[in-house]
């Protein structure tokens, strides 16, 4: 519940994992099904149909993986503790790089009545900085649409050199 307790950004200001005296910074928890978690990612893509039982059941299976899935939500504190903003940081443990951590940003979603408010930015600050400092990650990659590149390389992501994304859909 603390991971990101003691982290104090240079532009944002966090206390108590509070933000703003409306949003509550936090890892995901169950009960956040409740609260629209779910309604929240289909802001982003298709989710399909994803009853509290299968919830619950990825839910666990991740917390199998220790160290792997960080899946950070903003909770609005003032608003029945809806689900307005969401990040994951997945790290892949690898053999190579010396026994390397690799980290990927995913799913990141602000609720679209919440933004410009500077959710997103400090969602991905926040994994940024945990993904370095804490999980002692040695690059971290994420894909996005061609209007948010700007949006990202703010945050220190850019194209590299002679890597491509390829990707295959099923
Ligand atoms: C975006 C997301 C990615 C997500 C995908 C879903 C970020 C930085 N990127 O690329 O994590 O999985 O959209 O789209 O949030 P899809 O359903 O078409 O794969």
């Amino acid at each position: 519940q603390s991971i990101f307790k003691e982290y104090s950004l240079k532009d944002v200001k966090l206390q108590d994992n509070i933000y703003d005296n409306k949003y509550l910074i936090r890892p995901l928890i169950i009960s956040d099904y409740d609260h629209g978690f779910i309604e929240l990612l289909r802001q982003l893509t298709d989710c399909g149909t994803v009853t509290y039982d299968d919830f619950k059941k990825r839910f666990n299976q991740m917390k199998q993986s220790p160290n792997t899935y960080h899946i950070l939500v903003i909770e609005d504190i003032n608003n029945d503790k809806q689900i307005v903003g969401t990040a994951t940081l997945v790290c892949e443990k690898k053999f190579i790089r010396q026994l390397g951590i690799r980290g990927r940003i995913e799913d990141v979603c602000v609720h679209d009545r919440c933004r410009g408010q500077q959710l997103g930015k400090l969602l991905i600050n926040l994994l940024t900085q945990f993904a370095r400092e804490k999980c002692d990650c040695y690059k971290i990659s994420l894909e996005c649409k061609d209007h948010l590149v700007t949006f990202y390389q703010q945050f220190g992501y850019n194209h590299e050199d002679k890597q491509n994304f390829l990707c295959q859909r099923f």
